[in-house]
Parts: C-alpha cells; structure tokens; sequence
C-alpha cells in the first residue's frame, strides 16, 4: 500500500518494486561535485530568490512515523526568483532528514561528504497548479530548499521544535503549534546555493521538485540531533514491531542517485 516503504527492510533500494517512478532519470537526492556547477549568472541572478514567512506560517507539528514534520499555512508565505524565475510558490510543509550518528543523515552530499542532516521547505507553484496535489505531479510544481545541518551549537529556532518533539514522540501524533516558529530563522545567514532538477526523496518519488541547496549550512547541536533520534515509528500504546534501535526514527535518508546529464547550477558562494 501507500506507507510500505521504509528506510529499513523496504528501503530505498526496494521502492522501485512498488513506486516505478523511482526509477527515473531525474531522481534525487544527488551527490554536488561542486567542480562541475556552471555559475550562469545572466538566468539566476537577475532575478535574485527571494521568500517571506510570515511568523504564524507553522501551523502543526507532526509525527508521520519517518521524520518531523511542520505543517504550515501557505497563506501570505512566497518563495520566487532564481530558478524559479516570475513564478511564486508557496510554503506547504518543512521537515528534517537524519542520521543514527553526526557523521551522516543528509540526503544530498558535496563533493562526496554526508552532513548529520538536511532540513526541507517544501513549496508548490500557485502561479500555475491549483492545489498541491496537482503540483506535484507536474514538472515545474513544487521547489525545495534545502539547508544541510551540521553539529556544534545550539540552533536557537531550532530548540523551539526539538521542545515540542516529546510531544509527538510516537507516529501520528500532532500537536498545534503555538509559540511561533520562523522557518527563515533555519535558513543560513549567507545565500547562494546550488540548484537542479530533481524528485522528492520519498515515494512516489515524482520528478516534480526543482531543489536549491543552500551551499552554507546550519549548526545544531549533538543534543537537538538526539532529540530528533528520540521519535519512535510506531503509534503510542502499540508495542515496537521492530526490535532494532527501540523503533527509532533514524537514518531517514535516501543515500544519492546519478545526476546523469541533468545541469547543476550555482549563483553565489
Ligand atoms: C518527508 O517524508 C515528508 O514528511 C513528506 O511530506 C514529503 O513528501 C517527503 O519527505 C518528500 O519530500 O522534500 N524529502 S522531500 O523530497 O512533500 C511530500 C508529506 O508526506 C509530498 C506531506
Ligand atoms: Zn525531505
């Protein structure tokens, strides 16, 4: 069905079977070789990316048993510019990808290295789709950021998720989020980035996803990670079906695919 597939027994390596699309040429995540991004400044830097999150944007946090996840209110939120050229998206949901040890966790790499995470803003196009649904499936629907997270202070936005996280430790536990939570405060204060055409990391896999990775990354500490590491995959009151690592949701990555003849662009350092 719909939620057989994990990171585990049914991980990314089986999700072909069931999702064929999984199988395409423009899969993602990928691995940056930073020496082969072409800087084109005439397309991506006349029209610098730009985006606005109002502070009651994060509307719910959510346990969906593979990661955290930030449901938001797409109203008065924008991201536009850059690849993304007059087009304005919208701010449908972020989330985070991670591993059992600081040493990996991301899903995309540079130059060959993992960092101990990967941080989400996934956004659709209002400009052309009505709906997120219908977005997803199209080519030019949904833009991703993507900002790698790598251990050493505490991360001050961050702490305000990782306090909530103990109550949505189990899957399919949600909770409204009050105190508000600025996703622009996850950003890095420095904005160039790599971009590219891709899928999204998780089935169905769609190759809907235009991606911008953030070339500087964050710093969360080892504490927030385990934090992270603390969800369980399965529903409150119901005994862990796996007896590995508690039921744990860790290494919830997908490891990179081929960028074949895809163009990796840069604008910035
Ligand atoms: C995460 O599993 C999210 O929880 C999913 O959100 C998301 O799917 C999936 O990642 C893939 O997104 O940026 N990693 S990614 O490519 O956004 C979608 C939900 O399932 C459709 C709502
Ligand atoms: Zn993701």
């Amino acid at each position: 069905g719909r939620d057989d597939w994990d990171y585990m027994r049914n991980g990314p390596d089986t999700w072909v079977d069931k999702f064929p699309m999984a199988a395409g040429s423009r899969q993602s995540p990928v691995n940056i070789e930073t020496d082969r991004a072409e800087s084109d400044h005439e397309s991506l830097s006349t029209k610098p990316l730009r985006w606005k999150y109002p502070a009651y944007a994060s509307r719910k946090l959510v346990n969906p048993g593979y990661c955290w996840r930030i449901d938001c209110d797409g109203e008065g939120t924008f991201l536009s510019g850059g690849p993304l050229m007059d087009d304005i998206y919208k701010l449908e949901q972020y989330h985070c990808h991670w591993g059992c040890s600081d040493s990996r966790g991301s899903e995309h790499t540079v130059d060959g290295q993992a960092f101990a995470g990967e941080l989400h803003l996934v956004h659709w196009n209002t400009t052309k789709y009505r709906t997120f649904a219908e977005a997803a499936k199209a080519p030019d629907g949904l833009a991703v950021l993507g900002v790698f997270l790598k251990v050493g202070k505490t991360h001050e936005e961050m702490e305000k998720i990782a306090r909530m996280l103990p109550y949505v430790s189990h899957k399919d536990e949600v909770v409204d989020i009050v105190d508000p939570i600025d996703p622009s405060k996850l950003l890095p204060d420095d904005n160039g980035y790599w971009t590219y055409l891709g899928s999204l990391t998780t089935p169905p896999c769609n190759e809907s996803v235009t991606w911008v990775l953030f070339k500087k990354f964050i710093e969360v500490s080892h504490h927030q990670l385990n934090i992270f590491r603390n969800l369980r995959k399965f529903p409150r009151g119901e005994e862990c079906p796996c007896h590995e690592n508690h039921g744990a949701v860790i290494n919830n990555f997908r490891p990179p695919l081929p960028l074949g003849n895809r163009q990796l662009r840069e604008c910035g350092s």
